[in-house]
């Protein structure tokens, strides 16, 4: 498909499955065999959730708070949820929720008896909050929302792109408490002319010369009453590595943003920019069109800031390989989600895309939240059935027959094809 210009060519990511990569892992491997965590290891190896991606087989490793958990890195930890768990209803356990890192410094515990947020900069009255006194700020809040990761699902990118070769497991659904940030920072007080903020965490880079992992959201978002400071998610503090004490939630957008270990909060009135913007002005940046999208293995040339969630469906219920019985009832189930308008409707296709059926939306947890949907279906011949799911938003996007392509493999959303076996 690409032809020999294409700047994707040059690059060693354009190869499909390079050997060097499948040995480093093997080696990996062996070397964990020999430590107490071997035997954990090579069980893992057994149950891990049969995605093979260009970087080969991926194990499961079990971290402190955290059910065996696909790994994509350990440093800086950077976890997957396995698919099947979000068979389990439309929330995701807070053990076996995915875990993000993109520095090495990551706090391996915190002490509330010192931890302050801070809220500084344009600002009348700069704030310096213990957890307990952020609690009393305002009267708290719940809300349900989906945290995506921009790369989910890139693994799949074709051509192949950069970046962590990720299945579709950096997704989650909780139900988040805390407080909302505007309350926070009409405490504070903005001052005229405030035109961003910044937010940042407790993890550090190991070497100076990388930057901080900060963010920054318009003045108008973040006053506009959605984004939150949460420190409850599904009921229970936050896990250590999602982001213990605090977490910034931003409803419908990608969980880049979603600051871990919040502890610092700062308003600024110019843009925001230089070396500790590099997560907004040079990482986490999309073609700026409609469809966030470029010819596949072609560079972007202008970009934005990734924002919101695409529409976007599985099934649960069943996997890539699975067999299903002929001749009965079969209940197929799964999820849908967008960037917070809602699910109008959920279709279901058993014959690779030539028909569709209307699935049954299931409980309504919130515009933010995955809704579960399932459909009873009787499968009349044995063999091969590709079974494809498409979710429609109230706003009405609807996901695309193929995929579209951005050079850092973010956004991705087409309808997602399961190849079983009716037997
Ligand atoms: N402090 C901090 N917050 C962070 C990050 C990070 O590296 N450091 N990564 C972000 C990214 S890109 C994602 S996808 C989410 C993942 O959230 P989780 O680890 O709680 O699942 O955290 C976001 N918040
Ligand atoms: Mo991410």
């Amino acid at each position: 498909m690409r032809d020999k210009n294409s700047p994707a060519k040059s690059a060693d990511h354009a190869q499909p499955v390079p050997a060097r990569r499948r040995i480093v892992q093997g080696a990996g491997l062996l070397a964990l065999s020999a430590s107490p965590l071997g035997a954990l290891a090579a069980q893992a190896a057994r149950i891990s959730d049969g995605v093979t991606l260009a970087d080969g087989p991926r194990p499961l490793v079990r971290y402190p708070g955290k059910r065996p958990l696909v790994r994509v890195s350990t440093r800086p930890p950077h976890l997957e949820t396995p698919f099947s768990a979000f068979n389990e209803g439309p929330i995701t356990a807070n053990d076996a929720f995915f875990v993000r890192y993109h520095l090495a410094n990551i706090p391996l515990s915190v002490d509330l008896a010192t931890f302050r947020l801070t809220v500084g900069g344009h600002v009348d009255k700069p704030l310096k909050l213990s957890l307990d006194e952020l609690k009393r700020l305002a009267d708290p809040v719940d809300i349900v929302a989906v945290n995506q990761c921009s790369g989910n699902s890139r693994g799949f990118s074709e051509p192949r792109v950069f970046g962590a070769q990720l299945a579709n497991g950096a997704m989650g659904n909780a139900r988040w408490t805390g407080v909302p940030l505007r309350k926070v920072l009409e405490h504070a007080g903005i001052k005229a002319g405030a035109k961003v903020v910044t937010f940042n965490g407790l993890d550090t880079p190991v070497l100076p010369s990388t930057p901080d992992f900060r963010k920054a959201l318009d003045i108008a978002h973040a006053m506009n009453g959605e984004p939150m400071l949460a420190w409850g998610m599904n009921g229970e503090d936050l896990p250590l590595l999602n982001g213990y004490p605090i977490k910034l939630v931003v409803p419908g957008y990608f969980g880049t943003y979603w600051i871990k270990h919040l502890s610092e909060i700062e308003v600024l009135d110019h843009p925001f920019e230089g070396h500790d913007a590099f997560f907004m002005t040079k990482g986490y940046r999309v073609p700026d069109n409609d469809c966030q999208c470029v010819a596949p293995g072609t560079p972007s040339s202008k970009t934005r800031p990734i924002s919101t969630l695409a529409v976007r469906s599985f099934i649960t219920s069943v996997g890539a390989g699975g067999v299903l019985p002929a001749g009965r009832m079969v209940e197929l189930k799964g999820i849908a989600f967008d960037g917070g308008s809602g699910i109008r409707t959920v279709e279901v296709s058993v014959d690779g895309g030539q028909s569709w059926q209307a699935a049954t939306l299931g409980q309504d947890l919130g515009r933010f939240s995955f809704r579960p949907w399932q459909l009873p279906v009787k499968f009349a011949r044995k063999g091969p059935a590709v079974l494809m799911v498409r979710a429609t938003s109230v706003q009405g996007e609807v996901q695309p027959a193929k995929a579209n392509w951005n050079p850092a493999g973010y956004r991705r959303n087409v309808i997602e094809s399961t190849p079983v076996t009716i037997a």
